[in-house]
């Protein structure tokens, strides 16, 4: 950004989002200071973050005093201005090859498979078992083919890509809420090891790096979606 000094960040931030999630992901992987603003989304906004976000949403950053929303735009903008292991820059040899494969990863994990999560953390007990078939189905189609070549990460990198930064939150809610049968079947688990070994041993590891940890509490996280599903039936 024309400046050596480290940029003034501010991350305005809900621990239980996971679109919030992702940002918290790229600055970890980034390893960039940052300061945090935790929005409380129990309560309506106040005017002061309507101000930063009139979308009311989190997470939105503050970069140098520019603000900027949404999550696969803050992240995406961090990595461009951050050049690192998260992705190549488009000029860098194999760069625009890279970013298309990424692009179409995480655009893979979001058309096809994210909108069959939901459904199952919200259906009744008898229904869950049929609709996450839904989920394995569509990583087996979708997401296995791609993962082929991870070694460990996406595409054979070694490290976290962007294509990890933008699944991660998601795809930690898949693995971590497995073990919760009021959330997720027990079925699903073993179905995935089966049928998308590929999927299954990649997205294991994901979920145990630390800049996907560091701001997750499984139990309250759980808690929190079991009571809200609950209250909702
Ligand atoms: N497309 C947005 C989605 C962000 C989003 O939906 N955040 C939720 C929390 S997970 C939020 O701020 N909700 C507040 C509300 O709807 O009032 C992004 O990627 O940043």
């Amino acid at each position: 950004m024309g400046s050596n000094e480290s940029p003034k960040i501010i991350l305005y931030t809900s621990y239980a989002c996971p679109w919030a999630h992702r940002a918290q992901i790229a600055l970890k992987e980034l390893d960039i200071p940052f300061e945090t603003v935790h929005i409380d989304l129990s309560v309506p906004r106040t005017a002061e973050y309507l101000a930063i976000n009139p979308r009311g949403l989190v997470p939105s950053l503050s970069y140098n005093g520019t603000i900027i929303t949404e999550s696969g735009i803050v992240s995406q903008f961090l990595a461009d201005a951050h050049p690192s292991h998260l992705e190549k820059t488009s000029n860098e040899e194999g760069g625009a090859l890279q970013r298309a494969r990424i692009n179409f990863f995480v655009d893979a994990w979001f058309s096809k498979v994210q909108g069959f999560v939901f459904p199952v953390f919200k259906a009744v007990a008898e229904e869950k078992e049929e609709l996450a078939v839904k989920i394995v189905d569509a990583i087996v189609k979708e997401i296995e083919p791609l993962l082929k070549d991870a070694n460990p990460y996406f595409g054979g990198a070694t490290k976290f890509t962007l294509a990890e930064v933008l699944t991660a939150s998601f795809v930690l809610r898949v693995i971590a809420f497995s073990k919760y049968p009021e959330l997720l079947p027990k079925s699903l688990s073993a179905a995935l090891e089966a049928k998308a070994p590929a999927f299954f041993k990649w997205a294991n590891l994901v979920v145990t790096q630390e800049s996907v940890t560091y701001i997750w509490d499984e139990k309250k996280t759980a808690e929190r979606h079991i009571e809200r599903f609950a209250a909702q039936k």
